[in-house]
């Protein structure tokens, strides 16, 4: 596969500053050469700059206008890199998805396709520019995806992702607004409950045997707090009770196994906070799992 690592260097989604410096983190853990070690062919394409934004900031929201011009400029890069091949979005924190997932989404629509998209996170980012308490905006990329109103100042939402085509897995905290929304919507939503009670291969195999019947385009965003912070604590927004380093794997195994997978974001990773570079190297290695590191061949069925 043609792989592409785009370095998305976004800091602005959220107050505690470092997760701009996650695409080197990434780098220097070789991300890169563990794709290749695996086969594929894997162009690094740099750093995304953000665009110039003439939004007015607004009380209440933190780096607003920064952040639609990192939407602007990401969502743009996106599409680019999407038509050479398999884009890897190496952030930078998760409001990096407002952009990468506008741009995937359009490719997809181009081609015809219906667009999913995986997030994997203990938080259900979900908010609005008008629900959001913390003024975070690394707290609303789903909603705006999915089309929500209330993001005034951003960029349309041409193509916004069906709600059934959205599943969420590794819910820990979700906050009293978004729950509200959450619970008017058709999103899948998976919390940890749910995991602990009938373990993480059954609802993502349902999912993915969704996406393979619609024949669609599957974006995958792994934030790093999915992941217990016992084995992952370089992210600002630590959940304890997350996903384990094996249950991560295993989703990741299937995710390859599947082939559904047509471009991902890894998000969150604050290199301040890592100890010796665990949580970067664990992530290297999730996205090395996705795509086709393995000890043996074992398809898993998908509808498991
Ligand atoms: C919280 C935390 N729901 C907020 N969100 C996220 O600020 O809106 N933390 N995404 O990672
Ligand atoms: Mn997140
Ligand atoms: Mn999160
Ligand atoms: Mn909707």
């Amino acid at each position: 596969k043609r792989i592409l690592l785009v370095g998305a260097p976004v800091d602005s989604g959220k107050i505690r500053l470092g997760c701009l410096m996650g695409p080197d983190a990434y780098r220097t853990a070789r991300l890169g050469s563990a794709l290749q070690d695996i086969g594929h062919d894997v162009t690094d394409l740099g750093n995304v700059a953000p665009d110039r934004s003439d939004v007015a900031p607004r009380a209440g929201l933190n780096s607003l206008p920064e952040t639609i011009g990192w939407t602007t400029a990401l969502s743009r890069a996106a599409r680019e890199a999407i038509a050479k091949g398999l884009p890897i979005f190496l952030g930078g924190d998760h409001s990096l998805s407002l952009g990468t997932v506008h741009g995937v989404a359009a490719h997809a629509a181009a081609q015809g396709k219906p667009q999913f998209v995986l997030w994997l996170d203990a938080h259900s980012d979900f908010h609005t520019l008008e629900t959001t308490d913390s003024g975070n905006l690394h707290g609303t990329p789903l909603g705006y995806l999915t089309g929500r109103t209330g993001f005034d100042g951003f960029p349309a939402v041409p193509h916004p992702i069906p709600e059934e085509n959205v599943c969420i897995i590794g819910l820990r905290s979700v906050d009293t607004a978004e729950r509200k929304m959450l619970e008017a919507t058709t999103i899948r939503r998976h919390d940890m409950r749910d995991i602990d009670e009938n373990g993480i291969a059954k609802p993502l195999g349902a999912f993915l045997e969704l996406v393979a019947q619609a024949d669609g385009a599957l974006h995958v965003s792994l934030d790093v707090d999915f992941l217990d912070p016992s084995v992952a604590p370089a992210v600002g927004t630590t959940v304890p009770g997350g996903a384990t380093v094996r249950e991560a794997h295993l989703v990741m195994e299937m995710l390859h196994d599947s082939g559904l997978m047509t471009s991902m974001d890894l998000v969150e990773l604050n290199p301040m906070l890592d100890e010796r570079g665990r949580t970067a190297q664990l992530m290297v290695d999730l996205a090395a799992s996705a795509l086709g590191r393995r000890v043996f061949d074992r398809p898993t069925p998908r509808g498991l």
